[in-house]
């Protein structure tokens, strides 16, 4: 994993909006503690700062599920991302449990031990629900082992062309929401076009669940991410980085640490969740460029990194990020204009992020979806050379990609059942003669 410097976010209240809001902040499940408020002159106007972390347990499914998971461990600890709360790891299969190399190994689940004897459910998904419907239990009491009242949501990681993951983790969720009040957010990673059949049609019935079961489910598509001539386990670990940079981004979009730089707008992870929780199918777009900086020293960067920035340029950087984001590759490839709510991070040096920058960026965006719902804030790091946007389209209905995965799967499952037929009908000829031989029994 390339090393990444993860910016900070600043969430800033004005003051005279401290009270509403406070009291407008139903999502937000962990108390913002009071030694995090300081009062801060940005030079514009007076401002309170605020702590507000975003804390996910992440639970992953299944071999691909689990190493995500343990991919974002990698991340958020490199990154000092601090969004990591608590992580879990499920599968049906007891090797692919052991190749993990961050998820701790008293948080490693093996399930459905009495039927595949810890040798996984070859993709066979129904077997896969049945598994995880019979040991959520087990599940559930790895579970109670992490702090999970602190948790802002949880996040359920898998594969959805296999077995385990696909069948597992919509299973793991109805139950996660039936105990738990914090919402239940899944990353469900589609298979590319070129494994076949059988995880088309896996995949196409784990989406139907999996969306049923979720607040929310985040979608990673990796038939648009392949790269010609890539080895599969090389391009796994190329695809993951992705996976966990992009929506690793997100998720640590929202803590402040003391003394960092002063952000111009307002996001933090009850927005995020907000963004999140209406419902539906989610994906991901991000732009970056670099820029110049003048790093002079620990007195100039902290004062905003004493850059002479011109404010066009940085405007016109910004506004021409958050389209890039928004219509260059995205973790499922959707018309924008589909989705019902989005969110806009930027981040970046602080002298390159101006209010004007994000405001022009986030009005384009509210254009581009024709929703009233489009939320936006930034993202400061002072030590960073480039300047990001990441844009979460949520609630999105024009997918080309899901339409072609069910029509393929549709297809898959007809032939299946025809194949099915036919070789009954085959072998019922193969081992008839005509009454002239009885069987034993
Ligand atoms: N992005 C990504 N996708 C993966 C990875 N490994 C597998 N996949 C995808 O996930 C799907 C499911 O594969 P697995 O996660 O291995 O399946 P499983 O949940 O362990 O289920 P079984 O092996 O059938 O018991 C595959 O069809 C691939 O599309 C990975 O490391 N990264
Ligand atoms: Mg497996």
């Amino acid at each position: 994993m390339r090393p990444i410097t993860m910016p900070y976010v600043q969430v800033l209240v004005t003051v005279s909006a401290v009270t509403s809001a406070t009291a407008a902040e139903p999502l937000t499940r962990v108390p913002v503690p009071e030694d995090a408020t300081t009062n801060v002159d940005s030079g514009r106007e007076t401002r309170i700062r605020r702590t507000i972390r975003m804390k996910l347990a992440l639970i992953g499914f299944g071999q691909a599920g689990g190493k995500i998971v343990d991919e974002f461990i990698e991340y958020d600890r490199a990154t000092d991302g601090g969004f990591v709360t608590g992580t879990v790891a499920v599968n049906s299969a007891s090797v692919d449990l052991r190749g993990l190399e961050h998820v701790p190994e008293d948080r490693r689940v093996l399930i459905g031990q009495s039927r595949v004897k810890g040798h996984g459910v070859g993709a066979d998904n129904e077997l896969g629900a049945e598994i995880a419907e019979a040991d959520v239990g087990e599940i559930q009491s790895t579970l109670d082992e992490i702090p999970v009242h602190e948790i802002d949501a949880f996040l359920v990681v898998a594969g959805m062309g296999g077995g385990t993951g696909s069948g597992g983790a919509p299973v793991l969720a109805k139950h996660l929401k039936r105990l738990y009040t914090a919402p239940v957010f899944g990353l469900g990673v589609l298979p590319g076009t070129d494994e076949g059949g059988i995880y088309t049609l896996n995949a196409a019935r784990s989406f139907r669940t999996f969306v049923r079961e979720v607040d929310n489910l985040l979608v990673f598509d990796n038939d648009s991410w392949r790269q010609t001539g890539e080895s599969v386990g090389g391009g796994y670990d190329r695809i993951n980085e992705e996976i966990v940079e992009r929506f690793g981004m997100l998720f640590a979009a929202g803590e402040v640490g003391a003394g960092d730089a002063v952000g111009e707008s307002v996001v933090d992870s009850s927005e995020i969740i907000n963004t999140l929780s209406g419902g539906g199918v989610s994906t991901v777009g991000y732009a970056t460029e670099s820029v110049e900086t003048q790093k002079g020293g620990l007195l100039s960067r902290f004062l905003g990194g004493g850059d002479d920035v011109d404010e066009m340029a940085a405007t016109n950087r910004i506004t021409s990020l958050v389209r890039k984001a928004t219509l260059g590759r995205l973790t499922l490839p959707c018309d924008a204009s589909s989705a019902e709510r989005a969110l806009v991070v930027t981040g970046g040096p602080p002298s390159h992020l101006n209010r004007k920058g994000i405001e022009r960026g986030r009005s384009w965006l509210e254009e581009e979806t024709g929703s009233m719902e489009v939320r936006g804030g930034d993202f400061p790091d002072p030590s960073g050379e480039e300047v990001e946007a990441t844009v979460l389209l949520s609630g999105v209905s024009e997918v080309p990609r899901i339409k072609q995965l069910q029509q393929v799967a549709i297809e898959a499952q007809e032939t299946t059942e025809e194949i099915q037929r036919r070789s009954q009908d085959e072998l019922a000829d193969l081992v008839d003669t005509g009454e002239e031989l009885e069987t034993l029994f």
